[in-house]
């Protein structure tokens, strides 16, 4: 049976561990280790980076892994590289698990933007109540703009990570009502999200469009090309096909 090394971390990555699980399937589970308790899973896991693209091909061969899926975040941009990369020198066929981007409705006030710095260069220049959910990661610019900022991170920080901030600690997926109330109870007047795509961050884009509040959504980086599939069930048929080596 051909070992499965999954690269997880996301909804989907969650979704994807119970399929293979309840398939009986030969599976790693693959976490970076980036929060303090990650959500356990229906199959082994590790947790911690491989040391790059060489730590990786030394993983792939040493577990001799048979067939990789990235379904990591779309923003994990490293990871899916070095994956592409080491793949390619250990001749395993590799797999990414991807949610589309979302895409404004009618009623969204979006500003599309391609980084964090244009994200903070679209922001107002008078001060504002800004929900700056993107995480703990790419949060020093936002300094530069004199704002009450509402930070959500998963795990609590050492120290505050910006002059003037709220943060919830709060582990997705989220509920539209929710994220709602959220931003009425902290009077917001903006929100700064990532173009993650899915439904386990999409909540505050709901909760935005009901409150009629603007967006600043940040592009996803642009990744090697590789076999994309948008479906648990297309990875399950995938796999299949790999272990028959067609
Ligand atoms: C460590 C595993 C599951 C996976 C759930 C998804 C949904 C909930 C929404 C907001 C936005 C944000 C953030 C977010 C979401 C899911 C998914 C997703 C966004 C966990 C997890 C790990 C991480 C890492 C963490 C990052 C941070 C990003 C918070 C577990 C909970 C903002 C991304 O403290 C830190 O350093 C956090 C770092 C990378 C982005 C950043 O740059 O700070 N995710 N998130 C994974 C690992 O170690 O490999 O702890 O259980 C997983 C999930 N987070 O099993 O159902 O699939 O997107 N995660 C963003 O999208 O903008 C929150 O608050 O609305
Ligand atoms: P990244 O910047 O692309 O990766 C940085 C390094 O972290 C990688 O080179 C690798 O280290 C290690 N790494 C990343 N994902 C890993 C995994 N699943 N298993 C083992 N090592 C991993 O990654 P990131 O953006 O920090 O994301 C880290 C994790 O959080 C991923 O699992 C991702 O799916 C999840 N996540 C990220 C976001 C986000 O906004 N970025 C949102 C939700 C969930 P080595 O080079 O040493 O191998």
């Amino acid at each position: 049976m051909t070992r499965i090394l999954l690269l997880g971390g996301t909804t989907e990555a969650s979704l994807l561990a119970r399929a293979l699980a309840a398939a009986g399937k030969d599976a790693v589970f693959s976490y970076a280790g980036r929060t303090d308790n990650p959500v356990a899973q229906p199959l082994p896991m590790r947790v911690g980076g491989f040391g790059g693209v060489a730590g990786l091909v030394d993983y792939l061969r040493a577990e001799r892994i048979g067939a990789v899926v990235d379904a990591t975040h779309p923003f994990a941009a490293q990871m899916s590289r070095n994956a592409v990369e080491a793949c390619a020198l250990a001749g395993v066929p590799l797999i990414g698990l991807e949610r589309a981007p979302w895409v404004a409705a009618e009623d969204d006030n979006w500003t599309h933007v391609d980084s964090m710095e244009t994200a903070v260069a679209a922001l107002p220049d008078t001060p504002a109540r800004v929900f700056l959910a993107i995480g703990k990661q790419n949060l020093a610019g936002f300094a530069a703009k004199p704002h009450h900022y509402l930070l959500r991170l998963v795990d609590a920080p050492d120290a505050p990570p910006l002059p003037d901030c709220t943060v919830v600690l709060a582990r997705g997926p989220f509920e539209a009502e929710g994220d709602k109330a959220l931003m009425l109870h902290h009077n917001i007047s903006h929100i700064v999200a990532k173009n993650a795509g899915g439904a386990g961050a999409e909540a505050k884009l709901i909760a935005a469009r009901a409150l009629g509040l603007p967006v600043i959504l940040i592009d996803r980086p642009t990744l090697p090309a590789r076999r994309v599939v948008g479906s648990v069930a297309e990875v399950m048929a995938w796999l299949s096909h790999a272990e028959r080596g067609v």
